[in-house]
């Protein structure tokens, strides 16, 4: 039977990476204190009461979806930052951009009677147009409830990531990234995963998602409209770098403020919007990097 790797909460990112390239995937034990996850429980509660659930096979008829954690919890933001799983998506797709962005967030909550998701790659929804040699994605799905093979874990086949694209697993392939509350399931967009089963009658299984994308790929969850500036204007300057309100390059991400009659900001980086230094927190290029870029 196929196994996730775990670790302890004090690994390296070398030895997270590691695994990752190897394995697709990796779980890392206990890396959240239990307030933290009951804070999340409490913050999501709300917004999961309303049994909004999924609409399609895919999506799930017994599963919820919540998105825009970033406007809708502080515990989500923190859990946004967390410097290990940061380090960590920035050395592993570092070969493929000059910095991530947050790409997705979601609290995702499979309920008794819910059926296996299909098994998919995330990088499909940039609709295969990305040639395999470029990783657009380092992925996480927190544990703020048990996660067990008859509750839902998440199934995840180790190496699939290397594999043909018309491959298809064998059962005894497929692992499931059992963990305790306030573990974490790292994973890429190119390894086969999917929803577990849940099988059990009273167990809900929730997890706390946050993607990370290569900068200069759309977003799936748009961040802009998840997070508009009335929301944004409350977050760090690091956090709103991260979900988008920064340029991805020398001029990727500018914009020009179509009421501003003063014409200060026209052609600047979105943290003016927010009367911060422009260049604190994002990364951005001289020219002489854009130049340089063109000419590959
Ligand atoms: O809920 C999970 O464990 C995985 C869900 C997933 O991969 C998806 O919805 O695309």
């Amino acid at each position: 039977m196929a196994t996730i790797e775990h670790l302890a909460a004090g690994a390296t990112t070398d030895a997270i990476v590691e695994i990752i390239e190897r394995d697709g995937a990796v779980i890392i034990d206990g890396l959240m204190a239990r307030a933290q996850v009951d804070q999340l429980n409490t913050d999501l509660a709300p917004f999961l009461s309303k049994e909004v659930f999924g609409r399609d096979e895919f999506t799930g008829y017994k599963t919820q979806r919540i998105g825009a954690l970033i406007a809708r919890s502080e515990a989500c933001q923190a859990v946004a930052l967390d410097p290990l799983m940061l380090a960590s998506a920035r050395q592993y797709l570092q070969p493929f951009c000059d910095d991530i962005q947050l790409h997705f967030t979601s609290a995702v909550a499979i309920a008794p009677g819910e059926s296996a998701q299909i098994l998919h790659r995330d990088r499909g929804i940039w609709g295969g147009y990305l040639p395999r040699k470029v990783e657009p994605l380092f992925s996480t799905i927190w544990a703020i409830t048990p996660f067990t093979k008859a509750n839902g874990a998440t199934q995840v086949v180790p190496g699939s990531q290397h594999w043909d694209k018309g491959r298809s697993p064998e059962p005894h392939e497929i692992a499931y990234a059992e963990m305790a509350p306030g573990s974490v399931l790292c994973y890429t967009g190119t390894v086969l995963h999917g929803g577990g089963a849940n099988d059990t009658t009273d167990q809900v299984r929730t997890g706390v998602f946050m993607h990370y994308a290569l900068s200069w790929l759309r977003q799936e969850e748009n961040q802009y409209l998840s997070c508009p500036p009335h929301h944004a204007a409350k977050l760090s300057p690091e956090l709103r770098a991260l979900i988008g309100y920064a340029k991805g390059g020398y001029v990727l991400g500018f914009y020009s403020d179509p009421d501003d009659e003063s014409a200060r900001r026209e052609s600047v980086s979105p943290e003016n919007m927010f009367s911060q230094r422009a260049e604190q927190f994002g990364t951005i290029e001289g020219a002489d990097h854009l130049i340089a870029q063109s000419m590959k």
